[in-house]
């Protein structure tokens, strides 16, 4: 109820918001994940203009460019910041590289001692050109589109920071989990507390809502989901609530399957983004009966394009537009996606009565 004043109070326009503080619409918002980036021509112009991707993270200018490009191209009601969830761990003071072809290298976490390295105090300072994009890019959007600020969670950022780079089977960061709850608990609180103060920072430069993106949460069993997935999870939602009570907060536990109901009921998040592998029928009745809803169609199914495609987004559309539903992706376009069938998905989305 407070949330709902609060978003009417701020942003009755922006249908995104509207359908994060509890509202059914028909058509429903939409916004994709991963929507600026490799399949979009422009996007592939302004990288070769940048050294490297941190460099189009932290150039203000090229950041905001990045963010409004498909929305000028297609309109989308939310905008979400360019940036990257490994910003954090930089500014913890990690070393972090994109590679080209290879993803991101990170010079590996894996000791106290290299925890306690970590440093805790100012990672908003050494972050200043991200919120100065936030800035940025919110007074150069239409009024009726919403902003998303984002960060990654806590367990799917220490998986990088512990393996390095990406990971197949989180084999280090679960063995150092699983034997030594403590040190692993130290990392977990320096993200924590990282992603608290990065969060906020991007609320007061204006984003209208936040994402935390869990993507590799279904790398956990039940008693690692509670302790590394949930917990975390609470308190960042506990203390944005604190000190910025109107701003709803999305939670995307991908691959977080049948634990998807207790993140629901027990993180204390406003909405969640569901990802590819969960049903629309059960999500419906065990999981939109609680809390707004955002996803899920199936990112190749948008690069397959033709009639797979149009029956997904109608589909998609008809379960959940009697509840408050956003429609995105189950994950992240893929940088193949033709063009042409982004358009398409925006056109269906247009005709929905
Ligand atoms: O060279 C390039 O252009 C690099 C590709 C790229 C892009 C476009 C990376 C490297 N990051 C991004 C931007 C990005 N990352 C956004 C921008 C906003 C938008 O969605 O339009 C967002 C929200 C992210 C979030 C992100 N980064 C996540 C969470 C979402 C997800 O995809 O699961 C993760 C896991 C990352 C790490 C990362 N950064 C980049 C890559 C290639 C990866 C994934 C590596 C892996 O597979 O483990």
């Amino acid at each position: 109820m407070e949330q709902r004043e609060e978003s009417s109070r701020s942003g009755a326009s922006k249908s995104l918001l509207r359908v994060l503080a509890g509202e059914a619409l028909a058509p429903p918002p939409f916004w994709l994940m991963r929507q600026a980036g490799r399949y979009l021509p422009e996007y592939r112009a302004l990288r070769a203009r940048a050294r490297g991707f941190l460099d189009l993270c932290f150039t203000p200018e090229l950041a905001v460019e990045a963010t409004l490009q498909p929305i000028r191209r297609f309109g989308m009601d939310a905008a979400i910041l360019f940036s990257d969830i490994l910003v954090v761990p930089h500014a913890l003071g990690q070393a972090v590289d994109f590679r080209e072809g290879e993803g991101p290298v990170l010079e590996p976490v894996r000791t106290e001692e290299a925890v306690t390295a970590l440093e805790a105090e100012g990672t908003t300072e050494r972050l200043t050109p991200v919120y100065e994009a936030v800035r940025q890019v919110k007074e150069r959007l239409p009024r009726e589109t919403a902003l998303i600020g984002f960060a990654g969670a806590p367990w799917t950022v220490a998986t990088y920071m512990v393996e390095g780079g990406t990971s197949r089977d989180f084999a280090r960061t679960k063995s150092w989990a699983f034997a030594e709850p403590e040190g692993f608990g130290a990392l977990i609180g320096k993200i924590t507390d990282a992603t608290v103060a990065h969060l906020s920072a991007q609320i007061e430069a204006g984003a209208d809502a936040v994402q935390l993106f869990d993507s590799w949460a279904g790398a956990l069993d039940e008693q690692g989901f509670r302790a590394y997935v949930i917990a975390p999870t609470r308190s960042i939602v506990a203390e944005l609530k604190k000190r910025h009570p109107g701003t709803p907060v999305i939670g995307f536990p991908r691959g977080a399957g049948l634990m998807y109901r207790a993140y629901a009921g027990e993180t204390g998040v406003s909405a969640l983004g569901l990802d590819t592998s969960v049903p629309p029928m059960i999500a419906r009745k065990t999981l939109q009966s609680l809390m707004p809803v955002q996803g899920n169609l199936d990112p190749a199914v948008l690069l397959a394009g033709g009639a797979r495609l149009d029956e997904a987004v109608v589909a998609l559309v008809a379960c959940f537009r009697d509840g408050p539903y956003i429609f995105n992706l189950g994950h992240g376009v893929l940088p193949d996606t033709p063009v042409a069938h982004v358009a398409r998905v925006v056109e269906l989305l247009r005709r929905v009565p």
